[in-house]
């Protein structure tokens, strides 16, 4: 059977204040985090040149753990649910259900908690273990803890959207769901099943470990369990930028969502092919065969499709949004993009600086090419451009219309004129430094290493200009950074009071009708089940069942 997408919303649809209220509290703590993990970043880029000490005793890798930890984990968790919270309110006409607005704020509550409780940890340098935490290093069994708390607090809020969306469809008779409300269900379930794989490597192997309850942890294991989740971890940053560019760009360009169905599906095959693929992260590990990191590998590519209909979806809106403005030309439709729009610019330059991005995740995810770039700082360019452009630019774009939103204000002209010379600082700044990445990680730059020329080594010599572009990278970005927070302040405690558009994307009237079976979720959480068993079961019985030695803690630091 196939549905009608929902053409137009009401006119004139005001969020709750108790719904504004809890996204506000979410997107400024995810800025509050953005500028301390941009103060340690910038200090890491400056550590990396001869001579540079940091003040007060403070490690190189201390701060990297608190970077990775506040951009990477923090950051994005933050402000992707104060996003869907904000969103789906719109989208089920203003207001979300009081039961729905309590588990937002107890997973707020439970997730500062969690974080301030890890910061903690890491200011004290008892976890300098990085943002990926991996044993044999052990950090303070309350690192985990507040990790823990994250998690949980995250659930409870996806529990939140699940409720939300069900009420939504009881209400409506079982009609199509609302294209957002719909993504965000994706976006947690795939949170969900991704999160279990973190929850029970801390639980059952790193915490009774770091405890003293055991002497030692099997290494592979709860690197696979990490990789389990790291991997949708990177999609659930993903997916909500996808949301901004499928349903909130057609609105702000003056045109409409191109495909429904086509959205919809490729957001399904996200959630189908973004967890069975964690072995791409360790392709150069001992302990897993290869027969099994070439099946991951297959499934790699498989959740390159979604991304390639994800492009075609979005040059469709945009040349036929073009075209109904008067384009004529091949390529006239350009013309007509709002280029001066801000909320338009900013996620654009993320688009952009996705397709090298991607390219660049095609050349990691295969075998061969995987052995030149591993642990090089290749792989930090790679997720420089993805999450910290693609993502983070399309974020900012979010804010800049989100914030006066929520705070009853206006973008007004001088902020969308700031946000655009923002976006550009943005790009240059991670034009240098995440260039400068890749090309030294071509000649074996290592990651995750502090300065070091190898003895002199005349490789490690010849990375020196590149370190100092990578660390001018880094100051710009800074730059960057500041004039953000002053938009940010502006917008939310200063900017000219009003009401701005909430630019929530309607379905072209000749789109296709969705296939109601995208929402036949025990058929698609079903089929996720069975791919994650077909690429686990063997492997970590291999891992359990192989006599593993094991490892006692170690703190490098
Ligand atoms: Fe990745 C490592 C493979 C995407 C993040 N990745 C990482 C790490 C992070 C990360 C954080 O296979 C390091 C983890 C660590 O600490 O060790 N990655 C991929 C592949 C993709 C990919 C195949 N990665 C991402 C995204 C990330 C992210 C997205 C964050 C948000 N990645 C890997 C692999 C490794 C890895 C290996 C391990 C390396 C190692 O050995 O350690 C794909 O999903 C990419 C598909 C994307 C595309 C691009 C589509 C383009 C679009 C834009 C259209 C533009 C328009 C503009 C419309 C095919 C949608 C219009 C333009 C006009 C001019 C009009």
């Amino acid at each position: 059977m196939n549905t009608k997408p929902i053409r137009a919303f009401a006119e004139n649809i005001k969020l709750h204040p108790g719904d504004a209220k809890l996204s506000l509290v979410h997107i400024l703590f995810a800025f509050g985090a953005l500028v301390l993990g941009a103060v340690a970043g910038m200090l890491q880029g400056f550590v990396r040149g001869p001579g540079m000490q940091l003040p007060g005793g403070i490690g190189y890798y201390q701060l990297l753990t608190a970077h990775g930890v506040l951009m990477a984990l923090v950051f994005t968790t933050f402000f992707i649910i104060g996003f869907m919270y904000a969103g789906s309110s719109y989208v089920v006409g203003g207001s979300l259900l009081r039961g729905v607005r309590k588990a937002g704020w107890a997973g707020f509550i439970l997730m500062a908690a969690g974080t301030i409780l890890t910061v903690i940890m890491i200011l004290l340098n008892k976890a300098t273990v990085l943002y990926t935490f991996y044993a044999p290093m052990k950090a303070h069994p309350l690192f985990y803890i507040g990790l823990t708390l994250v998690v949980v607090g995250s659930w409870i809020s996806g529990f939140g959207l699940f409720g939300q969306y069900r009420y939504w469809k009881k209400e409506h008779g079982g009609k199509l769901s609302p294209l957002f409300l719909f993504m965000a269900v994706v976006t947690m379930a795939m949170w969900l099943i991704a999160t279990i794989g973190v929850a029970a490597e801390v639980l059952l192997l790193l915490l009774p470990w770091s405890l003293g309850w055991v002497p030692t942890v099997n290494v592979m294991l709860s690197r696979t369990l990490f990789w389990y989740f790291g991997h949708p971890l990177v999609y659930f940053w993903l997916l909500p930028a996808y949301m901004c560019w499928y349903v909130i760009i057609p609105k702000v360009i003056g045109g409409k969502i191109f495909s429904d169905a086509l959205a919809r599906l490729s957001f399904i095959l996200f959630l189908l092919f973004s967890i069975p693929v964690g072995f791409h992260h360790q392709l150069t590990e001992p302990g897993i065969s290869p027969v099994w990191k070439f099946v991951q590998v297959v499934l790699t590519f498989m959740v390159v499709i979604p991304s390639l209909m994800t492009a075609f979806s979005l040059f469709a809106t945009f040349e036929i949004s073009g075209r109904a403005q008067g384009a004529r030309s091949l390529f006239g439709w350009l013309k007509k993009l709002p280029w001066g729009d801000v909320r338009f610019f900013a996620p654009f330059m993320g688009m952009l600086i996705f397709i090298p991005a991607g390219a660049g995740g095609i050349i990691n995810a295969s075998n061969q090419m995987n052995q030149v770039i591993h642990n090089t700082l290749w792989v930090t360019g790679h997720f420089h451009l993805t999450v910290a452009t693609s993502v983070a630019l399309t974020f900012f774009g979010i804010a800049y219309w989100l914030l006066p939103v929520l705070t009853g204000r206006t973008l007004t002209k001088v902020m969308n004129k700031l946000g655009i010379i923002q976006t550009w600082v943005w790009t240059f700044g991670m034009f240098l430094m995440s260039g400068a990445m890749h090309w030294i990680g071509l000649s074996g730059a290592p990651r995750r290493t502090a300065y070091t020329t190898y003895d002199d080594h005349a490789t490690a010599l010849g990375w020196i200009t590149y370190e100092k572009m990578m660390a001018f990278g880094g100051f710009i970005l800074f730059i960057g950074i500041l004039i953000l927070v002053y938009i940010v302040l502006e917008l939310t405690f200063f900017a000219e009071r009003g009401e701005e558009e909430f630019p929530m994307g309607e379905v072209a009237e000749e789109a296709e009708p969705t296939p109601a079976i995208f929402e036949r979720w025990k058929l698609w959480v079903g089929l996720v089940i069975v791919l994650i068993l077909f690429a686990y079961t063997i492997p970590t019985i291999e891992m359990l069942r192989t006599d593993v030695p094991g490892s006692k803690p170690w703190i490098t630091w």
